[in-house]
Formats: structure tokens, C-alpha cells, sequence
């Protein structure tokens, strides 16, 4: 990272690179999507989230695993990768990263939407609750297809307890960032990440976002790891009804083994993470 590009996400609330990952590590995350979401898992362990099976849930809805690198080998390689996590960490001006979540995301042709939120309103059981994420394009992107938008300077707008009421396929995908822009009395200034498969985007956790329906006859994958200080432990209090799971009692350590240390500036790794 530049110091132009931190001060880019600084100002922005975002950092858009239209490389990042090559077509070999992008061909071998492809691959893995289909037998991930008929439950073919090659570490045989479910994933923490599992939003659409094949078989079972709405065609018409976008797919969604999260913390994908539980359950499948190549998509810890990427998301687990010193790579990503000293990314975050710089624009975090963090010493290190650690993940607390990751997604893997497929919105074929045709499907729904996903609501406009600011991913720190979900980790209130982290402290501190941080995010820097890292969204990375396993398909070329477009508006019309459905990609990830960010609203310039919303994460200086301030945290909001505000959430869509449907997170998948709300009516209206934007309704909450309109109100969230009236309630700190700013304009909207709307941006589409379009970038060629492999690039990726950065973005903060206040930032608003969302994204529209893929209109396009291609498909759209993504894989994002959502990333906090290394230095972060669980909240005393707040409770995440899937994540306080991995709490230890009269502890409030975030277990290596559930929240890999990706990077540090010691030069850290957890031993779980994949080191080759
Ligand atoms: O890719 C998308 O449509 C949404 C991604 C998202 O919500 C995130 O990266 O936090």
C-alpha cells in the first residue's frame, strides 16, 4: 500500500485495484463454487454460515457462504494469505490482521439484490469493532451485473444501528443508505466497483454498501475477507449468537484457531494458517 492509496481509503472509505489475485488462483476459486454449495466440503467441516444450497433455497436469491475457508482449502489459501491480511492492516493502521469472518459470494444471472449496510453494525461482539475488508472479483464486474457499490465518505457518517430488514433480496436495496445519508445530512455519492476478474476492492467497515440485481447474462463470483486488528478480542457483553460460539468462558481471547493472524508487522502467522 502507497501512502496515496491509504490516504485514497481515508478519504473514501474505499480503494479499488483492478488487479490483485492471478488467473491461476481465480481459475482454482471457480472451480471450487459448485461443490461448495452442494455441501462438498474438502476439509469436512460446514462452514459457520451457509445461506443456499443447491436443491433447497431460491434460485432467484445470491448465494452466500461465510467463513468458506472452514470448510474448503483454496478458498483459505486466498483468504487466509499474508497478503490480504497486511493489506487490511495498513489501511486499518493496524500492527497486524486477524479474520473474524470471510464470504464466498455467487449472484448468477438473474438474481436478487443484496441491502445496503455497514458491515461494523455486524461485529458489535468484536472489540474493538473494526472491519477492513478485502472483496476480491472472480468474475469481470459490472453495474448491470450486480456488483458491489460503495457510498464515497459514508464511513465518516458515523455508525448507524440501522440494518435492512431483509439482507437478501430487500424490495428495495438502497432504502437504508437513503435514510442513513438524510439522518447525518449528506449527499449520496454512489460507486460501482467494475473491475476484470482478479482485481479487488478495499473497503472500510462504516462504509456503506450493497448491491443490485444481476441483470447480465454472466455470472458474478466474489470471495471477501473480512478483517480486524490482531490485536482484538471478544466484547465482554455483546453477544454474536453464531460467532460467541468460539468464546472461552471467564476468557475474552479470540482463538488463533477460529481467528487466524494473517499478518504482522513481527512477522506472525497463527500456526493454522496455510504457510506455503
Ligand atoms: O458483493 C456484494 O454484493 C456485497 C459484499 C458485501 O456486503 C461485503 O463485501 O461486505
Amino acid at each position: 500500500m502507497t501512502p496515496e492509496q491509504i490516504s485514497d481509503f481515508e478519504r473514501d472509505g474505499f480503494l479499488i485495484l483492478p488487479s490483485f489475485i492471478d488467473s491461476q488462483v481465480i481459475e482454482k476459486l471457480q472451480s471450487r463454487f459448485d461443490p461448495m454449495f452442494r455441501g462438498e466440503f474438502d476439509t469436512g467441516l460446514y462452514p459457520d454460515e451457509w445461506n443456499w444450497k443447491e436443491g433447497r433455497d431460491d434460485p432467484t436469491l445470491t448465494r452466500q457462504i461465510c467463513n468458506g475457508w472452514k470448510c474448503d482449502r483454496t478458498v483459505a489459501k486466498t483468504i487466509l494469505s499474508a497478503t490480504v491480511g497486511e493489506a487490511c492492516a495498513k489501511l486499518g493502521g493496524w500492527p497486524g490482521a486477524r479474520i473474524a469472518q470471510d464470504n464466498v459470494l455467487w449472484k448468477p444471472a438473474g438474481t436478487k439484490s443484496l441491502g445496503y449496510h455497514q458491515d461494523d453494525s455486524y461485529i458489535l461482539w468484536v472489540d474493538p469493532p473494526g472491519y477492513v475488508t478485502c472483496w476480491i472479483a472472480l468474475d469481470d464486474t459490472s453495474a448491470a451485473g450486480g456488483t458491489v457499490e460503495y457510498a464515497r465518505g459514508s464511513h465518516k457518517w458515523g455508525l448507524s444501528d440501522m440494518q435492512p430488514e431483509y439482507f437478501h433480496a430487500p424490495d428495495d436495496y438502497q432504502a437504508t443508505l437513503r435514510e442513513a445519508a438524510k439522518q447525518a445530512g449528506a449527499e449520496i455519492d454512489l460507486v460501482s466497483v467494475e473491475v476484470p476478474a482478479g482485481g479487488c476492492a478495499f473497503h472500510h467497515g462504516r462504509t456503506w454498501h450493497g448491491s443490485g440485481p444481476n441483470q447480465r447474462s454472466q455470472q458474478r463470483r466474489a470471495i471477501i475477507a473480512h478483517c480486524v486488528t490482531s490485536q482484538s478480542q471478544f466484547h465482554p457483553t455483546n453477544q454474536s449468537y453464531i460467532y460467541s460460539r468460539y468464546k472461552k468462558s471467564n476468557s475474552l481471547e479470540m482463538d488463533e484457531a477460529f481467528f487466524p493472524i494473517t499478518w504482522t508487522e513481527q512477522g506472525y502467522r497463527s500456526p493454522i494458517v496455510p504457510h506455503s
